[in-house]
């Protein structure tokens, strides 16, 4: 008897895989394409328990989909540009391109060691100059469409990592990446035009049907599509106007003052010379200085100012008061609010607060409201206009339209659409990213670097100090010569966020050894989209919007034939311990090697597919870990203890009761795991079906039919393998295969075998439970009557009773009624 020995079996399948190229792309026209991705990881260093989960599911997928007649695309790569190599460098002294490298060694050593099967043949890492010099060609391609542009503004600036961010990543006004708190800073940056596809990225969610729901609100309410209207002021002391974007057009007559962002360019006229100047120019230094959340949390405090100016109300020509406030965003719709307190939440603690006029002009219909009466609180709900000239009585969302017409008609406002989408921010002031391609030239301007001068490289002889661009310090680098007059010019000496090389990485799989151009049609459009995209929750507007946008832009540059890159989405759960997240901070982290060590990469790919469904946040459990070591043991030892049985393939014959019932379970088993992989994603139930198929094959009967038994077991073995690859390949070869598990269809299912022919009822004598049989699926009442008749047992109970009346329920019962 050999014993399951994980590590003696891991390391030889392991090897075996590899020498045969077993997981090398299976490109087969003859089949039916599925491309399953998980996330590529940030080589950090070493993978944690979170890395293994996406790596399993993904790969249970995988192989699953191969096994069912599937030419399978599943490779994996390293999103490795980023600020970890550049703190590493300053901490450590290690070069960026080193430590990764490094990391990226040790990281795909253990990829390796979990069994994963990724095609090795197309990886790739991001900070190659391979890879980002296609990134830098899509850079030119975002330029020369008009989607990448520079302009001068406020940014996000984290003081920490000593660079700008984009909005999306500014989670609650702090950095994404280390959590400082954001300030703002006026810079000249690059962004990508992703406003110009605010509309597609929204409807286009649509078509998600394979995306979770969560995950679309979120993006939907990333993007904020407003509809509204302008309403344009006359300001007659600088002759100019104030345009407002609003949702309530309706409230136009209860406008009683303006706020505009502190930031917006007509403040600086507005109190030009005016007493106050330097007071309001104080004032909107500091509010500058605060962060977005602050200025917007309902419960924030407003501050504001006067800023001395008039602005002309465009229906009644009454003189409203200009202020400025916190509360009022520069980008957002124009960055000015016509202020309505009887109807704003915010308008009505602001004008309490400065002691500002308050007109209601909606009263609940039906009601007789008295209009000058002291509001409690600003009145937010339906009813009709009052107050409001020709509109009174009308109701407010017809108003809503007629006022915004009336406004159009009169050429001072009218209809409009405002999103919260803001362009994307993608220059970075850091080292460790691809560089951006562009050249400045006093004659000609920003020239972008020839596609044949491409790639930018990163020079490698610089000083990463934390302190300021090392780029923007290296002489050799900064200095170049213009392409287009030959003259004396500098480059530009940002680099790209590092989330447009994760824009594109999915894209390069489909042709990753292409030098000319970052992939072949033909190829994109063969393997894309996406069929399984696995990865966290973390990048539901990030990541995923980032790519979304992407895909649209190479679309409709004739790139692909797509719109959307990822056609089904799984955002697994976290993994916990003692219900908090693993993490080094605290504490508890179980690392992947160490379970591998003790136990194999099979038993910990099987305990985190088991222990909860893929979208939930699953808890360690040793004993859970143990549990599954112990049933990998079971198959093993019931596939030892029967393999000269299996190996000789014994006629299967499915007509005893027992050879029936196992056959049930087996096809109801292959149905399910099937099933719960292919369509469903729950790998827990598939799991738990093979244990209960495992149960009945050691409750089989040495009596009933050895064919079936065999038959059993043989495909349990298949069953296993997407889930816990190693061993299942190892039982194979030792039921007498000659070729790998893997390579195996799937089992099929036969639906007939499902059908049951024989059920068993209950006999019962007065209502009471007596006796239990086995009878056909088809008895009829009469065939029951007959049958209890010939019972032994019953026949005793009743001897010398007087039998009133027998009552046959079919498919259930009979009972006896006696005297
Ligand atoms: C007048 C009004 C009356 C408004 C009323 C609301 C209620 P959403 O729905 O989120 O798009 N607003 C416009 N631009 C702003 C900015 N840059 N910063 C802060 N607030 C701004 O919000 C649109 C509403 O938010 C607009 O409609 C405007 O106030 C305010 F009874 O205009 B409303
Ligand atoms: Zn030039």
């Amino acid at each position: 008897m050999s014993t399951y020995k994980p590590h003696e079996i891991e390391e030889k399948w392991q090897q075996y895989w590899n020498e045969t190229g077993a997981n090398v792309t299976n490109e087969d026209e003859s089949k039916p394409k599925f491309y399953c991705l998980e996330q590529f990881p940030y080589p950090s260093g070493r993978l944690h328990m979170g890395h293994v989960r996406v790596y399993s599911i993904g790969d249970v997928v995988a192989r699953y989909k191969r096994m069912s007649g599937y030419q399978v695309l599943h490779p994996m790569g390293w999103d490795a540009f980023g600020m970890p190599a550049e703190n590493a460098a300053i901490k450590l002294g290690a070069q960026p391109a080193k430590w990764t490298y490094e990391n990226i060694d040790f990281m795909r050593n253990q990829q390796k060691k979990l069994g994963v099967s990724y095609d090795w043949d197309r990886e790739f890492a991001t900070c190659s100059p391979d890879y980002y010099k296609m990134t830098q060609q899509l850079f030119l391609l975002f330029y020369e469409r008009g989607l990448a542009y520079r302009k001068n503004g406020a940014v996000n600036w984290c003081p920490n990592d000593q660079t700008v961010l984009a909005n999306e990543q500014v989670e609650e006004g702090c950095c994404w990446r280390c959590g400082t708190e954001v300030v703002k800073l006026d810079l000249e940056q690059w962004y990508f035009k992703i406003t110009d596809y605010a509309d597609r990225l929204l409807e286009d969610l649509d078509q998600l049907q394979g995306w979770p729901d969560k995950v679309k609100t979120m993006q939907r309410n990333w993007i904020g599509k407003s509809t509204g209207a302008e309403v344009t002021f006359e300001v007659p002391e600088i002759n100019e106007s104030l345009t407002v974007f609003t949702t309530r057009p309706d409230t136009l007559y209860g406008v009683t003052f303006m706020v505009l962002a502190p930031e917006h360019p007509a403040v600086r006229k507005l109190i030009a010379g005016k007493e106050n100047e330097q007071e309001v120019t104080d004032f909107i230094e500091r509010i500058r200085k605060e962060s977005d959340i602050t200025r917007t949390a309902a419960d924030a405090p407003k501050e504001g100012m006067f800023t001395g100016a008039y602005a002309r109300h465009p229906l009644t020509g009454k003189d409203v008061p200009i202020w400025i406030a916190n509360y009022v965003l520069m980008d957002y719709g124009t960055g000015a609010v016509m202020a309505v307190p009887a109807h704003d939440t915010r308008d009505f603690s602001f004008a309490r607060q400065y002691e500002l006029p308050i007109v209601r002009v909606i009263a609940p219909a039906g009601e007789d409201v008295d209009v000058s009466a002291e509001m409690e609180e600003a009145f937010t709900e339906d009813g009709v206009l009052v107050q409001s000239a020709e509109f009174d009585g009308t109701p407010n969302r017809e108003a809503l339209v007629k006022i915004a017409d009336s406004l159009k008609e009169k050429g001072i406002g009218g209809s409009t659409i405002s999103y919260r989408l803001r362009d994307w921010l993608v220059s970075r002031q850091r080292y460790w990213g691809a560089p951006i391609p562009i050249i400045y030239c006093d004659t000609c301007g920003t020239v972008p670097v020839p596609k044949d001068q491409l790639p930018v490289l990163l020079p490698e002889d610089v000083v990463i100090d934390g302190a300021s661009n090392p780029l923007a310090k290296s002489e050799e680098f900064v200095n170049t010569t213009c392409p287009c007059c030959g003259g004396a010019a500098r480059r530009e000496t940002d680099t790209m966020d590092t989330f447009i090389d994760s824009s594109w990485y999915y894209l390069r799989f489909a042709d990753s050894k292409n030098d000319e151009i970052p992939f072949e049609a033909a190829k994109a459009n063969k393997w894309l989209q996406v069929d399984e995209y696995i990865g966290g929750i973390e990048h539901a507007i990030l990541h995923l919007l980032y790519s979304r946008f992407f895909t649209k832009v190479l679309h409709d540059a004739g790139m692909v034939n797509f719109t959307e890159p990822f056609k089904s989405l799984l955002t697994q759960g976290m993994v916990l311990r003692d219900g908090a997240k693993m993490s080094k901070s605290k504490g508890n982290v179980v690392s992947p090697d160490e379970i591998i060590e003790k136990y194999g990469a099979d038993t910990g790919r099987l305990f985190i597919l088991f222990a909860a469904p893929p979208d939930r946040d699953l808890e360690w459990s040793d004993s859970g870990v143990e549990g599954s070591f112990r049933f990998l043991n079971r198959v093993w030892r019931v596939v030892e203890a029967n393999v000269e049985l299996v190996t000789s393939h014994p006629a299967v014959n499915v007509s005893d009761s027992d050879a029936k019932e196992l056959n049930r379970t087996l096809h109801a088993t292959i149905k399910k795991v099937g099933d719960d992989i292919g369509e469903r994603r729950q790998f827990n139930t598939a799991i738990s079906s093979i244990m209960e198929l495992v149960n009945k094959i050691y409750a089989y009967p040495e009596t009933a039919d050895r064919g079936m038994f065999a038959h059993a077991i043989e495909t349990t073995v298949k069953l296993l393998a997407p889930f816990a690859p190693h061993i299942a390949e190892e039982m194979w070869r030792m039921i007498g295969h000659e070729d790998s598990v893997h390579h195996q269809a799937w089992p099929a299912f036969d639906a007939s075998a499902l059908v049951l022919d024989e059920i068993e009822i209950v006999l019962q004598i007065n209502g009471k439970v007596r006796d239990k049989m086995v009878i056909s699926a088809s008895a009829t009442k009469q065939d029951m009557e007959a049958l209890v008749n010939e019972n032994d047992k019953i026949k005793e109970l009743i001897a010398g009773k007087t039998v009133r009346k027998v009552i046959a329920v079919p498919g259930k019962l009979v009972n006896i009624v006696v005297g």
